[in-house]
C-alpha cells in the first residue's frame, strides 16, 4: 500500500489521484489540504482558531497514535515468510497445513519478555517466537518461545510471575531485566521456576542474532489424524544458520553499542536477500510413553530428551519480506494459542489451558475491538464467515438480513449465511489419551509435577565446562543485584543445593555467603542421561555464514591485502563491514581512497562476529593513540572473536593486551577459518567465572 490510502467507495480518479500527479494531501475525510505548515490564526500574531478542522484533526489522531504496548512480550520485530511442508505426516495429523509440499504463509514476531516496547533488543532474558501460519484452513498461531520450557505450571501463577520479573512497582525500574529483588524473591520462593532459572542463566538468553535462535511450541500437543487418532507432539525450530549466542559482557556492551541490534540484524538479512530459515521438527509420543517417564508431559517446566524421542524434521520457515509498516503488522499482530486448526488439538498442560483464555482477552484490550481479526494482518487468508456482528471498528460490510441461525431465508430465495460442518469442522479429540483425568473438580497437581529438580539436574551437566561457569556467574551476577531482600540470596542457594551441590556451593562462594542449609524437597530428584542436544556449544555451526567480519583500516592500509580479505569473507558467505576512524574513508598503499561502512567509534567490535586489522605500521601508529581502536581489539579478544591482524598491527594487538592462541591469526586464508568459531578455552585467561 502506498502513502495514499486508496477510498473504498468506486471514486475513479479524484482530484487527489490523477494519473502520474504526485497524490495531494487530503483531510482523512479526502478534503484537499491547501497549507500544510501554518494553523488558521486570526491575524498574523493572533490566537489559534478553533475552526481550524485540519489542524484539529492532525493533532487529535497524533494524540492517538500509541496504543497500550504489550503486558509481556513487548519488544518485538516480525517478518512475513512461507511455511513448506516437507515430509508426509498424514498418519499423524490431517492438517492441511502439514500435507507435503504444502506450501503456507506466515507471519512471526520475536520478542523479549520483560522490557518495554522500547527497550533494548539484548538483555539477559527469554525470546518469543510466535508464528501465525494462514493455513487454508483458518488460522494457527504456534505461540512459543525461545526456550523449551518455562518458570511455573500453572496459569494462575503467571500474574505474579510477570509482576515480580516486571520494573519493580515502587521505583518504576530496573528495566528488562531479571537482576533485581522481587525477581529472585519470587523465583526462590518458587521451586518449580528451577528448571527454567538454569536456561535462564544460560547464554540461551543472550542469542546473537533472532535468525541463531531455537524456538520451541513448549507444552504438549496434540496430532490428530484422519482416523481421529491422537498423538502427543512436542514442536521445536531449528535454525539453518545454527544456534548461536553471545557471552554477558558482548551483550552488555551490545545494549551501548545499538539499541536496535537483532531488530535491524533482521531487518537487513531480510532486505538484502539473505532469508533466514528453520527446520520445523516434531517429537512424536503416545501415552504409554508418557506413562514410563519420571515426569509428567503435562508439566511445562519439563521438556523431552531428544535422545528419548528423537526430533523429525517436517518442514521448513523462510522469512523473506519486510514489514511495511511496523505498527500496522508488528506492532497490531495478535496471536492467539486458541488459533489451531483440524488435525491439532490441545493437551490438558494447565499452563497451556490458562493461556487460551488470556491471549484473545488481551487483544480487546490493547487493539480496542472485538474486530481485530479484521486488520489484515490478523485476518485468515481462507474465507471466513459467521453470525457475529457489528462492535467497534466493524469494517465488513454484510449484506442481507441472516444474523441469526437456525433460520429459513434460504426457503425464500435470501441467504440464509453459512452453516456447521461435522465433516470439515474442528472437533475437539476425546480424552483417551490422558485416562486419569477424572471430572472432579480439585484444586491440586498432579504428582510427578512436585519434583522441581531433575530436569535442571540434567541441563546442567549437559552443558559443557564453560556454559557452566557462565550458568554459575550469571546466578552470581543476578543474585548480587538483590539489594535489600538478604534473605533471598541464601534462600536461592538452598535449592540450588537439590540440584548439583557443587554449583550450588560455587554460587555461594561467588555470593561470598556460607552455604545454607538445604531447602527440603517436595519430591526427591532423580538423575536422568546428560542430553548433548541441550547444549549451545556442543552443537554449534562452524560457519561465517550470516555473521559479520569487522575490518579496521586507517591511511596506508594495504590495498591488495584488504581486497583479498573482503573477498575471501564474501566467499565464505560472511558479511564484510569496513570500519574506520573516518567515515570518508581512508587513503590506501595504491593512493586510492576506501570509503568505510561504519565510523570507528559507530562500530565497536562487540556488533561483529569476528575482526580484522589491516593496518599498515604508520597506521598502526595513528590508532594507538586512538582509544577507541584499542578498545576495539581488546573487546574482540574479551568477546573471544577471532583476530586476523596484519604484521604491522602488532603494536595495537599488544597494548590491547591480546595473547596469541588459536583465534589470534594473520590474514592469510587461516583468519577465514578460525573467525568461523568462537574460543571459549580462552576466557578462564581473561576473567574470574564462579
Ligand atoms: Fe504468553 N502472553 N502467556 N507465554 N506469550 C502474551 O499476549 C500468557 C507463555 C508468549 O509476539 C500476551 O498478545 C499467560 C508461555 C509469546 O505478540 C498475554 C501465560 C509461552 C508472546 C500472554 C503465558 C508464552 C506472548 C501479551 C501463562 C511460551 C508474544 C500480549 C498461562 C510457550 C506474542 C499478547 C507476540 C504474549 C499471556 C505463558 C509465549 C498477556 C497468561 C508458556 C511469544 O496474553
Amino acid at each position: 500500500m502506498s502513502n495514499t490510502v486508496k477510498s473504498t467507495g468506486d471514486g475513479g480518479e479524484t482530484h487527489q489521484q490523477a494519473a502520474g500527479e504526485t497524490p495531494v494531501l487530503t483531510t482523512n475525510h479526502g478534503v484537499a489540504i491547501s497549507d500544510n505548515q501554518n494553523s488558521l490564526k486570526s491575524g498574523a500574531r493572533g490566537p489559534t482558531l478553533l475552526e481550524d478542522f485540519v489542524l484539529r484533526e492532525k493533532i487529535f489522531h497524533f494524540d492517538h497514535e500509541r496504543i497500550p504496548e504489550r503486558i509481556v512480550h513487548a519488544r518485538g520485530s516480525g517478518a512475513h515468510g512461507v511455511f513448506e511442508a516437507t515430509d508426509d505426516i498424514s498418519d499423524l495429523s490431517k492438517a492441511a497445513l502439514f500435507t507435503k509440499g504444502e506450501k503456507t504463509e506466515v507471519f512471526v514476531r520475536f520478542s523479549t519478555v520483560a522490557g518495554g516496547a522500547g527497550s533494548v533488543d539484548t538483555p539477559r532474558d527469554v525470546r518469543g517466537f510466535a508464528v501465525k501460519f494462514y493455513t487454508r484452513e483458518g488460522n494457527w498461531d504456534l505461540v512459543g518461545n525461545n526456550i523449551p520450557v518455562f518458570f511455573i505450571q500453572d496459569a494462575i501463577k503467571f500474574p505474579d510471575l510477570v509482576h515480580s520479573v516486571k520494573m519493580e512497582a515502587n521505583s518504576g525500574y530496573p528495566q528488562a531485566g531479571s537482576a533485581h529483588d522481587t525477581f529472585w524473591d519470587f523465583a526462590s520462593l518458587t521451586p518449580e521456576t528451577t528448571h527454567m532459572l538454569f536456561w535462564a542463566m544460560s547464554d540461551r538468553t543472550l542469542p546473537r542474532s533472532l535468525r541463531m535462535m531455537e524456538g520451541f511450541g513448549v507444552h504438549t500437543f496434540k496430532l490428530v489424524n484422519d482416523g481421529g487418532k491422537a498423538s502427543f507432539v512436542k514442536f521445536h525450530w531449528r535454525p539453518k544458520l545454527g544456534i548461536q549466542s553471545t557471552i554477558w559482557d558482548e551483550a552488555l556492551k551490545l545494549q551501548a553499542a545499538d539499541n536496535d541490534y537483532h531488530r535491524r540484524d533482521l531487518f537487513e538479512a531480510i532486505d538484502t536477500g539473505a532469508f533466514p530459515e528453520w527446520e520445523l521438527a516434531i517429537q512424536v509420543f503416545d501415552q504409554e510413553f508418557a506413562d514410563a517417564q519420571p515426569y509428567d508431559v503435562l508439566d511445562a517446566t519439563k521438556l523431552i530428551p531428544e535422545e528419548d524421542v528423537p526430533l523429525r524434521v517436517i518442514g521448513n520457515l523462510t522469512l523473506n519480506r519486510n514489514v511495511d509498516n511496523f505498527f500496522a503488522e508488528t506492532e497490531q499482530v495478535a496471536f492467539l494459542p486458541t488459533n489451531i486448526v483440524p488435525g491439532i488439538d490441545f493437551s490438558n498442560d494447565p499452563l497451556l489451558q490458562g493461556r487460551l483464555f488470556s491471549y484473545l482477552d488481551t487483544q480487546k484490550s490493547r487493539l480496542g475491538t472485538t474486530n481485530f481479526h479484521q486488520i489484515p494482518v490478523n485476518a485468515p487468508r481462507c474465507p471466513f464467515g459467521n453470525f457475529q456482528r457489528d462492535g467497534m471498528m466493524q469494517t465488513l460490510v454484510p449484506k442481507g438480513r441472516a444474523n441469526y441461525e437456525p433460520n429459513s431465508l434460504a426457503d425464500h430465495g435470501e441467504d440464509g449465511g453459512p452453516r456447521e460442518s461435522a465433516e470439515k469442522g474442528f472437533a475437539t479429540t476425546n480424552a483417551t489419551t490422558e485416562p486419569e483425568e477424572t471430572g472432579e473438580k480439585l484444586r491440586v497437581r498432579a504428582e510427578l509435577f512436585a519434583d522441581h529438580y531433575s530436569q535442571a539436574r540434567l541441563f546442567l551437566k549437559s552443558q559443557t565446562e564453560s556454559e557452566q561457569a557462565h550458568i554459575a556467574s550469571s546466578f552470581v551476577f543476578e543474585l548480587s543485584k538483590v539489594g535489600q531482600l538478604d534473605q533471598v540470596p541464601p534462600r536461592m542457594v538452598a535449592n540450588l543445593r537439590n540440584v548439583d551441590e557443587d554449583f550450588a556451593k560455587r554460587v555461594a562462594d561467588g555470593l561470598g555467603i556460607a552455604l545454607p542449609k538445604k531447602t527440603t524437597a517436595a519430591r526427591e530428584p532423580v538423575d536422568m542421561a546428560p542430553s548433548d542436544a541441550l547444549s549451545i556449544h556442543k552443537k554449534m555451526k562452524e560457519t561465517l555464514e550470516g555473521r559479520a567480519v569487522g575490518i579496521l583500516i586507517a591511511d596506508g592500509t594495504d590495498a591488495g591485502a584488504l581486497k583479498s580479505l573482503v573477498a575471501a569473507v564474501t566467499k565464505a558467505k560472511g558479511k564484510a563491514v569496513i570500519v574506520a576512524p573516518k567515515v570518508g574513508g581512508a587513503k590506501l598503499s595504491d593512493g586510492t581512497t576506501q570509503k568505510a561502512d561504519a565510523q570507528l567509534a559507530g562500530a565497536p567490535s562487540q556488533i561483529f562476529d569476528a575482526v580484522a586489522v589491516v593496518l599498515s605500521e604508520d597506521g598502526c601508529t595513528a590508532l594507538l593513540k586512538e582509544g577507541a581502536a584499542v578498545q576495539w581489539a581488546m573487546d574482540a579478544f574479551g568477546h573471544l572473536k577471532a583476530i586476523g591482524a596484519t604484521e604491522e598491527a602488532g603494536p595495537l594487538l599488544d597494548k590491547a593486551g591480546i595473547e596469541p592462541d588459536a583465534g589470534v591469526t594473520g590474514l592469510d586464508g587461516a583468519f577465514v577459518t578460525a573467525a568461523a568459531k568462537r574460543y571459549y578455552d580462552r576466557e578462564p585467561k581473561l576473567r574470574t567465572l564462579a
